[in-house]
């Protein structure tokens, strides 16, 4: 029996593969395998035989089945290392036929702004969309019974607190924090209870803040007519202020545009037409009061426009609610390259 195992031991030894070892395997262990083949022949022993050399063969067994294991182990970390070094890609190579995301019209707008205003020396601000309501509307001028704060316009939460809509709270935040001279710029998400055509639940405004000494009307007509004129890529654009009201300005105005709609298409900065494009006036003393700055030492101006509405014109995107549809075939046409931005 010494002899049959050393025998068996030194043919797995010189096995060479994983295939040679499972033949092995079947040679010894298998239905005809000379240990099977031993262990059946127990049955002719005496019970007292049968005892002492059962006990000898299951040693053997065990013996085998190790060395068998740990060596199909080692072919196999073998194999899988010979595996890997074949599939091994350089991943620094340039690739053929890649496909990379886009940029959402939304953010690319956002990043524009950012760096337009940012060039005239404003900083961009954040703060929360979930804003109780001194911030959205009591220190905005806007009284207790005015209708923006009508359930049916604003989402309330249930413990009265409210989801921003406008992003005017992060105005009056920074106002309370830091002190004058100001230049911020607030892009962000605003959120109206309104839903159809032209009315998402959920849109972004970008509103800016200038409060220094001196300011006046004058400053705010320049300031917007460089920004617009940057934004839609004009050399030149004529621009119009209507007088408007707003609670948190005086005196206010509506913003227009100049465009050209003959033709049935709109092109903005030619023709005789009017295009309205945005909100501003002058801080309203009492805001300024309720963020601590006087009134009489330091004026502001400050202006709100509509996100999506500068990038539906901007890129002649005609449906609104597709913003936020998800769907990747619009997102293919109307979104942008990371690599423009
Ligand atoms: C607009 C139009 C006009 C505005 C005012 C302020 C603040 F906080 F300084 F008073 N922030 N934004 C403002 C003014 C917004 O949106 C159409």
């Amino acid at each position: 029996m010494e002899k049959l195992k050393d025998e068996l031991k030194s043919q797995i030894g010189v096995a060479k593969s994983l295939d040679e070892l499972e033949a092995l395997r079947v040679h010894i262990f298998g239905k005809q395998g000379l240990l099977t083949q031993q262990l059946k022949n127990l049955a002719a022993l005496s019970p007292e035989e049968r005892k002492t050399v059962g006990a000898q063969l299951n040693v053997i067994k065990g013996e085998l089945f190790d060395l068998l294991e740990s060596l199909k182990k080692q072919f196999e970390e073998k194999e899988l290392e010979a595996k890997l070094l074949l599939e091994k890609i350089d991943v620094t190579l340039p690739g053929r036929s890649v496909s990379f995301g886009k940029i959402h019209p939304i953010s690319n707008t956002i990043a524009q702004i950012v760096e337009i205003f940012g060039n005239m020396g404003f900083k961009l601000a954040a703060g929360p969309d979930i804003e109780d309501d001194f911030h959205n509307f009591s220190a905005l001028n806007i009284g207790p019974m005015h209708p923006a704060r009508q359930e049916q316009d604003t989402f309330y939460l249930k413990n009265g607190n409210l989801l921003r809509t406008q992003t005017s709270n992060v105005q009056i935040r920074t106002m309370l924090k830091e002190k004058p001279p100001l230049r911020i710029i607030a892009p962000g998400r605003t959120f109206r209870s309104d839903s159809d055509q032209t009315h998402t639940p959920m849109f972004h405004q970008v509103e800016g803040l200038v409060i220094e000494q001196g300011i006046h009307m004058g400053h705010l007509k320049g300031c917007l007519l460089d920004f617009l004129k940057a934004f839609f890529e004009l050399s030149d654009l004529k621009l119009r202020f209507r007088p408007s009201y707003f609670p948190f300005t005086e005196p206010s105005a509506e913003v227009d545009i100049q465009c050209d709609r003959s033709g049935g298409k709109l092109k903005i900065g030619q023709g005789n037409d009017w295009l309205e494009i945005l909100g501003c006036g002058m801080v309203h003393p009492q805001v300024l009061k309720n963020c601590n700055i006087d009134p009489q030492t330091h004026q502001g101006f400050a202006f709100g426009m509509g996100i999506e509405r500068i990038t539906m014109l901007k890129h002649g995107i005609p449906d609104l609610r597709t913003f936020y549809e998800s769907d990747l075939k619009w997102m293919d046409h109307y979104g942008f390259s990371p690599f423009e931005v």
